[in-house]
Protein backbone atom coordinates (compact mmCIF):
# COMPACT_ATOMS: atom_id res chain seq x y z
CA UNK A 1 0.00 0.00 0.00
CA UNK A 2 1.68 2.79 -1.40
CA UNK A 3 -0.81 5.90 0.17
CA UNK A 4 -4.09 6.44 1.59
CA UNK A 5 -6.11 9.13 0.39
CA UNK A 6 -9.32 7.38 -1.02
CA UNK A 7 -11.64 3.86 -0.25
CA UNK A 8 -10.18 2.64 -3.36
CA UNK A 9 -6.67 2.51 -1.63
CA UNK A 10 -7.31 0.28 0.70
CA UNK A 11 -9.04 -2.40 -1.10
CA UNK A 12 -11.86 -4.38 -0.73
CA UNK A 13 -13.95 -2.73 2.27
CA UNK A 14 -15.32 -5.28 3.63
CA UNK A 15 -11.99 -6.76 4.84
CA UNK A 16 -10.48 -3.66 5.80
CA UNK A 17 -13.50 -3.53 8.58
CA UNK A 18 -12.63 -7.20 8.80
CA UNK A 19 -8.90 -6.27 9.83
CA UNK A 20 -9.84 -3.20 11.60
CA UNK A 21 -12.04 -5.30 14.40
CA UNK A 22 -9.12 -7.21 14.53
CA UNK A 23 -7.23 -4.32 15.07
CA UNK A 24 -9.51 -3.40 17.98
CA UNK A 25 -9.35 -6.61 19.64
CA UNK A 26 -6.38 -7.26 19.82
CA UNK A 27 -4.47 -4.35 19.32
CA UNK A 28 -0.57 -5.46 20.45
CA UNK A 29 -1.04 -8.37 17.66
CA UNK A 30 1.64 -6.65 15.89
CA UNK A 31 3.57 -5.04 18.17
CA UNK A 32 7.03 -6.09 16.25
CA UNK A 33 5.71 -5.38 12.55
CA UNK A 34 6.89 -1.62 12.86
CA UNK A 35 10.53 -2.82 14.51
CA UNK A 36 12.82 -0.30 13.33
CA UNK A 37 10.71 1.47 10.94
CA UNK A 38 9.94 5.06 11.49
CA UNK A 39 6.87 7.06 10.50
CA UNK A 40 7.13 10.99 10.66
CA UNK A 41 3.91 13.06 10.70
CA UNK A 42 3.92 16.55 9.28
CA UNK A 43 1.44 19.27 10.24
CA UNK A 44 1.26 22.03 8.26
CA UNK A 45 -2.48 22.72 10.61
CA UNK A 46 -3.57 21.83 14.01
CA UNK A 47 -4.67 18.87 15.15
CA UNK A 48 -5.58 17.06 18.52
CA UNK A 49 -7.09 13.46 17.44
CA UNK A 50 -5.53 13.26 14.46
CA UNK A 51 -1.84 13.68 16.09
CA UNK A 52 -2.71 11.27 19.32
CA UNK A 53 -4.38 8.88 17.66
CA UNK A 54 -1.91 8.32 14.53
CA UNK A 55 1.14 8.15 17.07
CA UNK A 56 -0.62 5.38 18.98
CA UNK A 57 -1.24 3.43 16.86
CA UNK A 58 1.84 3.49 15.40
CA UNK A 59 3.38 2.79 18.98
CA UNK A 60 1.12 -0.10 19.35
CA UNK A 61 2.31 -1.43 16.06
CA UNK A 62 6.08 -0.91 17.51
CA UNK A 63 7.18 1.86 15.12
CA UNK A 64 9.01 5.12 16.06
CA UNK A 65 7.34 8.26 15.85
CA UNK A 66 8.78 11.80 14.62
CA UNK A 67 6.29 14.63 14.91
CA UNK A 68 6.95 17.68 13.11
CA UNK A 69 4.48 20.94 13.48
CA UNK A 70 6.35 22.35 10.59
CA UNK A 71 5.24 26.49 10.60
CA UNK A 72 5.89 26.26 14.04
CA UNK A 73 9.58 24.30 14.55
CA UNK A 74 9.84 23.61 10.24
CA UNK A 75 11.21 26.35 7.67
CA UNK A 76 8.28 28.12 6.20
CA UNK A 77 8.35 26.16 2.97
CA UNK A 78 7.94 27.17 -0.98
CA UNK A 79 5.98 25.42 -3.10
CA UNK A 80 5.75 27.40 -6.06
CA UNK A 81 7.86 25.86 -8.46
CA UNK A 82 10.50 28.65 -10.79
CA UNK A 83 9.74 31.25 -8.33
CA UNK A 84 12.77 33.55 -6.86
CA UNK A 85 13.30 32.65 -3.36
CA UNK A 86 13.71 36.27 -2.19
CA UNK A 87 10.85 36.55 -0.14
CA UNK A 88 10.44 34.68 3.56
CA UNK A 89 10.46 31.22 2.75
CA UNK A 90 13.76 29.87 3.31
CA UNK A 91 13.53 26.31 1.64
CA UNK A 92 12.05 24.42 -1.10
CA UNK A 93 9.20 21.60 -0.69
CA UNK A 94 11.37 19.62 -3.66
CA UNK A 95 13.89 19.26 -1.65
CA UNK A 96 12.31 19.05 1.82
CA UNK A 97 10.60 16.25 0.93
CA UNK A 98 12.85 13.64 -0.28
CA UNK A 99 14.96 14.91 2.42
CA UNK A 100 12.07 14.01 5.09
CA UNK A 101 11.98 10.85 3.26
CA UNK A 102 15.30 9.95 4.16
CA UNK A 103 14.55 9.73 7.61
CA UNK A 104 11.38 7.46 8.00
CA UNK A 105 9.65 4.56 6.31
CA UNK A 106 6.39 5.95 6.10
CA UNK A 107 5.32 10.14 6.05
CA UNK A 108 1.53 11.14 7.37
CA UNK A 109 0.91 14.71 6.03
CA UNK A 110 -1.79 17.08 7.06
CA UNK A 111 -2.66 20.25 4.95
CA UNK A 112 -5.69 21.96 5.01
CA UNK A 113 -7.59 23.97 1.68
CA UNK A 114 -6.37 27.06 1.88
CA UNK A 115 -9.74 28.23 0.08
CA UNK A 116 -7.36 30.74 -2.39
CA UNK A 117 -8.04 28.70 -5.27
CA UNK A 118 -10.56 25.90 -5.92
CA UNK A 119 -8.68 24.18 -8.55
CA UNK A 120 -5.52 24.69 -6.64
CA UNK A 121 -6.89 23.07 -3.37
CA UNK A 122 -8.87 20.37 -5.57
CA UNK A 123 -5.49 19.28 -7.42
CA UNK A 124 -4.16 17.70 -4.31
CA UNK A 125 -0.74 19.60 -5.40
CA UNK A 126 0.80 19.50 -1.95
CA UNK A 127 0.01 16.10 -0.70
CA UNK A 128 1.19 15.06 -4.37
CA UNK A 129 4.56 16.45 -4.45
CA UNK A 130 4.54 14.40 -0.80
CA UNK A 131 3.77 11.21 -3.03
CA UNK A 132 5.95 11.85 -5.74
CA UNK A 133 8.84 13.49 -4.26
CA UNK A 134 9.79 11.45 -0.59
CA UNK A 135 10.14 7.79 -2.09
CA UNK A 136 7.60 6.82 0.80
CA UNK A 137 4.38 5.88 1.42
CA UNK A 138 2.06 8.63 2.23
CA UNK A 139 -0.93 8.85 4.32
CA UNK A 140 -3.18 11.32 4.17
CA UNK A 141 -4.03 12.95 7.73
CA UNK A 142 -6.72 15.06 6.00
CA UNK A 143 -5.56 16.65 2.53
CA UNK A 144 -7.07 19.94 1.18
CA UNK A 145 -10.20 17.79 0.25
CA UNK A 146 -10.11 14.68 1.90
CA UNK A 147 -10.06 13.00 5.71
CA UNK A 148 -9.42 9.36 4.78
CA UNK A 149 -8.64 8.03 8.49
CA UNK A 150 -11.48 9.78 9.57
CA UNK A 151 -13.74 8.18 7.18
CA UNK A 152 -12.69 4.89 8.10
CA UNK A 153 -13.18 5.31 11.53
CA UNK A 154 -16.51 6.95 10.69
CA UNK A 155 -17.63 3.74 9.16
CA UNK A 156 -16.21 1.62 11.52
CA UNK A 157 -18.21 3.38 14.25
CA UNK A 158 -21.33 2.84 12.20
CA UNK A 159 -20.59 -0.92 11.52
CA UNK A 160 -20.23 -1.04 15.32
CA UNK A 161 -23.02 0.54 16.66
CA UNK A 162 -25.41 -0.37 13.17
CA UNK A 163 -28.76 -2.28 14.23
CA UNK A 164 -30.74 -2.33 11.24
CA UNK A 165 -28.64 -4.52 7.96
CA UNK A 166 -29.07 -1.19 6.42
CA UNK A 167 -28.94 1.88 8.41
CA UNK A 168 -30.18 5.48 7.04
CA UNK A 169 -27.09 7.46 7.37
CA UNK A 170 -27.25 11.25 7.39
CA UNK A 171 -24.65 13.75 6.76
CA UNK A 172 -26.20 17.57 8.17
CA UNK A 173 -24.43 20.39 6.67
CA UNK A 174 -24.39 22.67 10.07
CA UNK A 175 -23.94 26.63 10.98
CA UNK A 176 -20.28 27.66 11.66
CA UNK A 177 -18.68 31.13 12.55
CA UNK A 178 -15.78 30.28 10.24
CA UNK A 179 -15.19 28.78 6.88
CA UNK A 180 -14.25 24.99 7.03
CA UNK A 181 -13.19 22.95 4.42
CA UNK A 182 -15.02 19.94 2.68
CA UNK A 183 -12.45 17.58 3.60
CA UNK A 184 -14.78 15.57 6.03
CA UNK A 185 -17.40 15.70 4.39
CA UNK A 186 -16.42 14.92 1.15
CA UNK A 187 -14.26 11.55 2.52
CA UNK A 188 -17.89 10.98 4.36
CA UNK A 189 -19.44 10.22 1.30
CA UNK A 190 -16.66 9.01 -0.50
CA UNK A 191 -16.65 5.81 1.77
CA UNK A 192 -20.32 5.57 2.28
CA UNK A 193 -21.19 5.84 -1.19
CA UNK A 194 -19.01 2.38 -1.17
CA UNK A 195 -20.61 0.86 2.31
CA UNK A 196 -24.00 -0.96 2.64
CA UNK A 197 -26.28 1.93 3.73
CA UNK A 198 -28.58 4.61 2.72
CA UNK A 199 -27.00 7.75 2.49
CA UNK A 200 -28.91 11.36 2.25
CA UNK A 201 -27.29 14.49 2.38
CA UNK A 202 -28.88 17.35 3.66
CA UNK A 203 -27.76 21.05 3.88
CA UNK A 204 -29.28 24.64 2.38
CA UNK A 205 -28.88 25.82 -0.89
CA UNK A 206 -25.58 27.10 -2.07
CA UNK A 207 -23.66 23.88 -0.20
CA UNK A 208 -23.65 21.27 -2.88
CA UNK A 209 -20.70 19.49 -2.63
CA UNK A 210 -17.97 18.59 -5.27
CA UNK A 211 -20.13 16.78 -8.50
CA UNK A 212 -17.58 14.58 -8.33
CA UNK A 213 -18.47 13.51 -5.19
CA UNK A 214 -21.88 13.93 -5.21
CA UNK A 215 -22.93 11.43 -8.18
CA UNK A 216 -25.53 9.37 -7.38
CA UNK A 217 -26.06 10.43 -3.72
CA UNK A 218 -29.51 11.38 -2.52
CA UNK A 219 -29.76 15.16 -1.71
CA UNK A 220 -32.71 16.49 0.46
CA UNK A 221 -32.65 20.46 1.18
CA UNK A 222 -35.20 19.91 3.97
CA UNK A 223 -33.25 19.07 7.14
CA UNK A 224 -36.38 17.79 8.61
CA UNK A 225 -37.72 15.47 6.60
CA UNK A 226 -33.91 14.42 5.84
CA UNK A 227 -33.87 13.29 9.78
CA UNK A 228 -37.23 11.32 9.61
CA UNK A 229 -36.37 7.67 10.07
CA UNK A 230 -32.36 8.27 10.39
CA UNK A 231 -30.11 5.48 12.12
CA UNK A 232 -27.23 7.81 12.35
CA UNK A 233 -26.68 11.62 12.15
CA UNK A 234 -23.50 12.93 11.02
CA UNK A 235 -23.19 16.42 11.50
CA UNK A 236 -20.20 18.93 9.90
CA UNK A 237 -20.22 22.25 8.36
CA UNK A 238 -17.85 23.13 5.42
CA UNK A 239 -18.10 26.21 3.13
CA UNK A 240 -19.37 26.54 -0.10
CA UNK A 241 -17.84 24.71 -3.01
CA UNK A 242 -19.59 26.89 -5.93
CA UNK A 243 -18.63 29.75 -4.26
CA UNK A 244 -15.58 28.69 -3.17
CA UNK A 245 -14.40 29.36 0.31
CA UNK A 246 -17.40 31.68 1.18
CA UNK A 247 -19.77 31.09 4.20
CA UNK A 248 -23.41 31.86 3.17
CA UNK A 249 -25.19 31.28 5.98
CA UNK A 250 -24.97 30.66 9.54
CA UNK A 251 -28.42 29.89 10.20
CA UNK A 252 -28.91 28.45 13.42
CA UNK A 253 -32.26 26.36 12.62
CA UNK A 254 -29.66 24.27 11.12
CA UNK A 255 -28.12 23.31 14.49
CA UNK A 256 -28.66 20.16 15.34
CA UNK A 257 -31.05 19.88 18.32
CA UNK A 258 -32.95 17.63 20.35
CA UNK A 259 -36.30 18.27 18.59
CA UNK A 260 -34.91 17.22 15.26
CA UNK A 261 -33.56 13.83 16.76
CA UNK A 262 -36.55 13.15 17.93
CA UNK A 263 -37.82 12.85 14.40
CA UNK A 264 -35.13 9.89 13.78
CA UNK A 265 -35.62 6.47 14.41
CA UNK A 266 -33.55 7.05 17.66
CA UNK A 267 -30.13 7.90 16.09
CA UNK A 268 -26.85 8.04 17.20
CA UNK A 269 -25.09 11.37 16.58
CA UNK A 270 -21.49 11.31 15.11
CA UNK A 271 -19.43 14.13 14.56
CA UNK A 272 -15.83 13.80 13.83
CA UNK A 273 -14.62 16.75 15.93
CA UNK A 274 -13.40 19.56 16.80
CA UNK A 275 -17.35 20.63 17.41
CA UNK A 276 -18.72 23.82 18.42
CA UNK A 277 -21.51 23.49 20.72
CA UNK A 278 -24.90 25.29 20.13
CA UNK A 279 -24.15 26.14 16.63
CA UNK A 280 -23.60 22.78 15.22
CA UNK A 281 -25.21 20.33 17.90
CA UNK A 282 -26.73 21.27 20.99
CA UNK A 283 -25.59 21.07 24.79
CA UNK A 284 -28.27 18.12 25.34
CA UNK A 285 -27.74 16.57 22.05
CA UNK A 286 -23.80 16.44 22.16
CA UNK A 287 -24.19 15.26 25.67
CA UNK A 288 -26.96 12.95 25.67
CA UNK A 289 -26.30 8.92 25.27
CA UNK A 290 -26.96 8.44 21.73
CA UNK A 291 -23.87 10.86 20.95
CA UNK A 292 -21.18 8.31 19.90
CA UNK A 293 -18.64 11.54 19.09
CA UNK A 294 -15.89 10.28 21.72
CA UNK A 295 -16.92 6.53 20.66
CA UNK A 296 -16.13 7.69 17.23
CA UNK A 297 -12.41 9.56 18.43
CA UNK A 298 -11.62 6.34 19.93
CA UNK A 299 -11.84 4.64 16.69
CA UNK A 300 -9.43 6.62 15.05
CA UNK A 301 -6.77 4.76 16.60
CA UNK A 302 -8.47 1.38 14.73
CA UNK A 303 -8.62 3.44 10.78
CA UNK A 304 -4.60 4.67 11.71
CA UNK A 305 -3.56 1.18 12.92
CA UNK A 306 -5.25 -0.65 9.88
CA UNK A 307 -4.03 1.57 7.40
CA UNK A 308 -0.48 1.74 9.10
CA UNK A 309 -0.14 -2.16 9.64
CA UNK A 310 -0.99 -2.53 5.46
CA UNK A 311 1.82 -0.17 4.64
CA UNK A 312 4.35 -1.68 7.08
CA UNK A 313 3.42 -5.18 5.54
CA UNK A 314 4.22 -3.98 1.75
CA UNK A 315 7.31 -1.91 2.66
C1 LIG B 1 -11.28 20.96 10.59
C2 LIG B 1 -12.23 20.73 9.42
O1 LIG B 1 -11.82 20.16 8.40
O2 LIG B 1 -13.40 21.11 9.51
C3 LIG B 1 -10.74 19.65 11.11
C4 LIG B 1 -11.74 18.59 11.40
C5 LIG B 1 -11.11 17.27 11.69
N1 LIG B 1 -11.97 21.67 11.63
C6 LIG B 1 -11.62 22.89 12.03
O3 LIG B 1 -10.68 23.46 11.51
C7 LIG B 1 -12.40 23.53 13.17
C8 LIG B 1 -11.91 24.91 13.46
C9 LIG B 1 -12.84 25.74 14.32
O4 LIG B 1 -12.51 26.92 14.46
O5 LIG B 1 -13.88 25.27 14.81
Amino acid sequence: MQRFLTPSDIGDLKQALKEAAEVKKNPFAHQHLGKNKTIVLIFFNSSLRTRLSTQKAATNLGMNVIVLDINKDGWQLETEFGVVMDGDKPEHIREAVPVIGQYCDIIGVRSFARFENKEEDYSERLLNQFIELSGRPVISMESATRHPLQAFADLFTIEEYRSAQRPKVVLTWAPHPKALPQAVPNSFVEWMKEADVDLTVTHPKGYELAPEFMEGVNVEYDQRKAFEGADFIYAKSWASFSEYGKVLSKDRSWTVDEEKMALTNDAKFMHCLPVRRNMVVSDAVIESSNSIVVQEAANRVVSAQTVLKRMLESL
